[in-house]
């Protein structure tokens, strides 16, 4: 829907040609509205223009990107930053200078640099290396496209300092608050200062007091991503000034949310909109502009080829002489994936030349919904971990299903729940399911939205029931309605008190699971277990038992000893696994048995890292959870 603004501007545009200075969001000077929208960027079809993108985009040399978001400004001369007046060093930056504005040796016909460059070029684009400059290349180089260089100078001075620097800011990767880091720089900046007079032109990087040092990370697939934050929580906002004027403000929110999300979902950084603290307390600023734009050193090119870039202390642009449209719009450019890619690029990843990567240079037009890729995500992975943190229970949900023929199926799904979230795990791909998490009352309806202590499906030839035990209370559930039993058929209305349902059975739980194999619960409280037989409805005799003694450790010491988060029997893997905090123990089955005897029965085998057997179960900030819900 085209908002007020947008129905002003576009009556605006139909009545009186040229209108642009209508545009009310663009930069208070006035600079952008002297570029009218219409202006096409010039294509490239001559080697001076050629020349001007191989220098721009880093084939000719390196580039060094960061570098230039400062270029023009003002190097402080005392730069610590307590006894720093802000105002007294901003100051208005010179005339600027638009990187590959220089001009041009006119003898370029025989320069070997650029014929290099393009074959570079080319290499990397996967086109015929030709070096020169024929009508693949220029097509290849005329795509709309990322304005960050495909090759950076890879700056380390940027860390500027010791080994000890580093090794705090990968510290402070893990342990994270803000106010430690906030702590840390100031420390760290000051005894760099004080030993080594670094020339700082990312004063501004000081003053607003920001952990972003580069960390370099391995090589993987070829490719190096820099951590750029050291915290887990980061703070995003669309820039009042810079709204764009295509899409609505409440469009181009719901965008950036969803492009958050997808980042979110698959890693352990969580973004929170933030549209009420000082500005410099934002991780990242978005905003929208044409040609000069939000004091940015870089000048966007009008419509056609760069159609936004990012910088790696959190600023992303978007030239607004693009055609920006919704998700799955069957023309222009879709803002969706222009905001994932761009962030990719703030949070650390360069360019990677793979197909079916968000990270691709070039604009990939996609017709059906597009979503971060396996390597993708590891790559995002890589540099921030995987996901960690414990659940509040894990289990396979079972249910009776027909087939469009009449014939009776029996499905299973995974499920990992955590206070008031869930996800589906599909085992298939091992990963979640796009979308997740979601809140559980949206999902599962008429069971307690909050910290199930466990889940366990009752399946023999009798009896078919599904329960969810939370505090001294348990549900049975209606698979089939998909909703829990106000009253199930037997006449038992529900919640009920554990200690009617099974008695023997202590409340609250820590967790439980049906064994089909013995058509037992193993209720877990403590450090104890027990066993309750479904067909004679009673507790089995000789318990409880000690954890430790009916699940030994088969390596001393490595046991989760009590207090458990889950237990969970897999369908996908016929094994039963032990949850807590970030590890699992899986339990000695008949396999693990026939391939050494030794191992004792029930044994638990040493415990792993959930994040290394089921992927991708990350946390999302509670301000983007609710777009898809
Ligand atoms: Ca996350
Ligand atoms: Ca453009
Ligand atoms: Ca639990
Ligand atoms: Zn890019
Ligand atoms: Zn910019």
């Amino acid at each position: 829907m085209l908002s007020c603004i947008q129905l002003i501007a576009l009556a605006c545009v139909t009545l009186i040609a040229r209108c642009e200075a209508e545009k009310l969001f663009h930069s208070r000077d006035h600079t952008d509205v002297e570029i009218p929208a219409a202006q096409q960027t010039a294509l490239i079809i001559d080697q001076d223009a050629a020349q001007q993108f191989l220098k721009k985009y880093g084939f000719t040399k390196p580039v060094n990107w960061e570098e230039t978001q400062y270029e023009s400004a003002p190097v402080p001369v005392n730069d610590d930053p307590a006894t720093m007046d802000i105002m007294s060093l901003i100051r208005e930056g010179d005339a600027l200078t638009r990187a590959g504005e220089d001009s041009v040796p006119e003898d370029s016909m025989q320069n070997p640099e650029y014929i290099n460059a393009l074959k570079e070029f080319q290499k990397m684009y996967n086109l015929p290396v030709t070096g020169e400059l024929d009508d693949t290349t220029k097509a290849a180089m005329n795509k709309p496209r990322c304005g960050v260089p495909d090759k950076e100078a890879n700056d380390t001075s940027m860390v500027n300092g010791t080994s000890s620097d580093l090794s705090e800011t990968h510290h402070n990767s893990t342990a994270g608050s803000d106010a430690q880091s906030l702590n840390h720089t100031q420390a760290g900046n000051a005894t760099a200062d004080s030993t080594e007079p670094v020339r700082r032109k990312r004063f501004l990087e000081t003053l607003l007091v920001r952990k972003r040092k580069k960390r370099a990370v391995d090589n993987m697939f070829g490719l190096t991503g820099q951590m750029a934050f050291s915290k887990k929580m980061l703070k995003w906002r669309l820039i009042g000034e810079g709204y764009s004027s295509q899409l609505s403000i409440d469009e181009q929110r719901y965008i950036f949310r969803l492009a958050f999300r997808m980042w979110s979902e698959i890693c352990p950084l969580e973004f929170e909109e933030d549209n009420s603290s000082p500005l410099a307390m934002i991780d990242m600023r978005l905003g929208f502009g044409t040609g000069r734009h939000l004091g940015c050193t870089q000048t966007f090119d009008g419509a056609g080829r760069e159609f936004a870039h990012a910088w790696y202390l959190g600023d992303i642009h978007f030239d607004d002489d693009e055609h920006f449209t919704a998700p799955n719009s069957d023309n222009g450019i879709s803002l969706l994936k222009v905001a994932v890619h761009e962030i990719g690029h703030v949070l650390g990843l360069p360019h990677i030349y793979r197909t079916g990567s968000i990270m691709q240079p070039s604009y990939i037009p996609q017709d059906s919904d597009f979503e971060i890729d396996w390597l993708d995500r590891k790559a995002i992975q890589h540099l921030y971990g995987g996901c960690v943190g414990p659940f509040s229970t894990v289990f396979d949900w079972i249910r009776k299903d027909r087939t469009p023929y009449g014939e009776l199926v029996v499905r299973f799904n995974t499920y990992f729940f955590r206070d008031s979230w869930y996800w589906l795990y599909e085992n298939r791909n091992n990963r979640t399911r796009y979308g997740d998490p979601i809140a559980l009352q949206v999902g599962w309806h008429g069971i307690p939205s909050d910290g199930i202590d466990g889940f366990a499906h009752v399946w023999t030839w009798r009896i078919d029931a599904a329960y969810f035990f939370k505090g001294t209370q348990y549900w049975r559930y209606d698979s089939e309605n998909d909703q829990a039993y106000t009253e199930d058929p037997e006449g038992r209305k529900y919640p009920r008190l554990i200690s009617e349902g099974f008695p023997g059975i202590p409340s609250p739980i820590d967790t439980v699971f049906y064994d089909r194999r013995d058509y037992k619960m193993y209720f877990f409280k403590d450090s104890l277990v027990y066993a309750f037989d479904v067909n004679k409805n009673q507790k089995v005799s000789g318990f409880p038992k000690r954890l430790t003694d009916m699940f030994p450790a088969v390596v001393p010491n490595d046991h989760p000893a009590g207090n458990l988060d889950a237990v969970y029997f897999s369908y996908t893997h016929n094994s039963v696994f032990f949850f807590k905090g970030m590890y699992f123990w899986k339990v000695v089955d008949n396999p693990d048995r026939l391939k050494n005897p030794s191992l004792p029965y029930n044994g638990l085998m040493p415990r792993q890292n959930v994040a290394n057997q089921w992927y991708d179960i990350c946390n999302v900030h509670s301000s983007v959870l609710k777009i898809k819900s």
